[in-house]
């Protein structure tokens, strides 16, 4: 029997976010309805979605085919280049046979590549489409939260989006650059210190997108991250965990783990223009299990990001074939 879900949020854009972490990157949206003007967790708009699990006949068909292809691959350079990066083997497999089939089509290779991709790594649209999003930037010091708060901001503006950024705890040199920020780009900017200030900010706004920025948390220490959790947890908002791509794999796993208390929805990986090993972003993707929403990409605000969908991490996965291929041709190691 198909199991059915039901999901309520201040936008499509949140429940989506929540189905895809409960059901998985497939889950299939069967309707979504809105519930007009109601009180849900003090704000007016809600939406509601039913969402299902994917049909259970893709990934059994998937891994039949990719066990054979992992068996074959096993010490296949190109595939060890991309478990390097954090990919299961069963997707490496996959994204170096694709690119073996398709080499040199360009478009039909990316083609290939996302709608593969799809079925491995969630992506979620960010811009509150369809009612309000409250969206809060957790993650390890200067990764990039700030910046990327006032990217997304910024650009939901720019789209014609009412949108504010709120700082949670920060000291009062971060918050002068940030109201400096705030004041280019003509967004409201509001200080809080505390889940009790953070409601009654959130009450007080009409912005359609709010980011959430926090002060940077030491994963490893409990206190710190259980001291966000406080602060946020009454507010209901979309936890996003940003991570900076391109540093040790296993540290930067293992810190996002440091942040399970938090309970992060969503993903955003930064400073993919900062290494030459961007395809990281695919692999803690994947590992992380949440839907990617945005993926940064310099420091210029509002401009340094993309949204994360399956076409750019195509191109993310094409460009880290093509240069791994290109160092394997010189035996140098990747
Ligand atoms: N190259 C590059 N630099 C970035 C990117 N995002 C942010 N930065 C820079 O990284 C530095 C830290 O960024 P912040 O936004 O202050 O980082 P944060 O996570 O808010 O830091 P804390 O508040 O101290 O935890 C700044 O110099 C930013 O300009 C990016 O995508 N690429
Ligand atoms: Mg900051």
């Amino acid at each position: 029997m198909l199991e059915v879900r039901t999901y309520r949020a201040e936008s499509i854009q949140a429940a989506m976010l929540l189905a895809k972490t409960e059901l998985g990157p497939d889950a299939v949206i069967l309707d979504v309805r809105h519930l007009g003007s109601r009180q849900l967790l003090g704000h007016d708009s809600v939406v509601e979605l039913v969402a299902a699990p994917a049909s259970p006949k893709a990934p059994v068909r998937a891994a039949g085919e990719a066990r054979s292809s992992a068996a074959s691959a096993a010490g296949d350079p190109l595939l060890l280049g991309l478990n390097a990066l954090g990919l299961s083997t069963r997707l490496a497999a996959e994204l170096v046979r694709i690119y073996r089939a398709q080499r040199g089509h360009g478009q039909e290779l990316r083609r290939a590549l996302a709608a593969r991709i799809a079925e491995y790594i969630p992506v979620a649209p960010w811009l509150p489409l369809g009612g309000r999003l409250l969206l809060a930037l957790v993650g390890p010091t200067g990764v990039g939260k700030t910046t990327t708060a006032f990217k997304l901001a910024g650009a939901a503006q720019a789209d014609g989006f009412p949108a504010q950024v709120i700082s949670l705890g920060g000291d009062e040199a971060h918050d002068v650059r940030s109201e400096t920020l705030a004041r280019g780009l003509a967004l409201p900017f509001t200080r809080v210190a505390n889940s009790v200030e953070l409601q009654r900010a959130l009450r007080m706004t009409h912005a359609s997108l709010v980011v959430i920025d926090t002060a940077g948390a030491n994963p490893y220490d409990p206190r710190a991250i259980a001291a966000l959790e406080s602060a946020l947890v009454q507010s209901h908002v979309v936890v996003s965990l940003a991570l900076s791509v391109g540093g040790d794999l296993e540290e930067t796993l293992e810190a996002a783990r440091r942040y399970a208390p938090l309970r992060a929805r969503a993903l955003v990986l930064t400073k993919l223009d900062e290494t030459r090993r961007p395809g990281m972003a695919l692999g803690l993707a994947e590992q992380l299990g949440r839907p990617v929403i945005a993926l940064t990409t310099g420091p210029r605000i509002p401009d340094d990001f993309v949204n994360a969908s399956a076409p750019a991490l195509a191109e993310l996965a094409a460009w880290t074939l093509e240069r791994l291929e290109r160092r394997l041709g010189r035996a140098v190691p990747v």
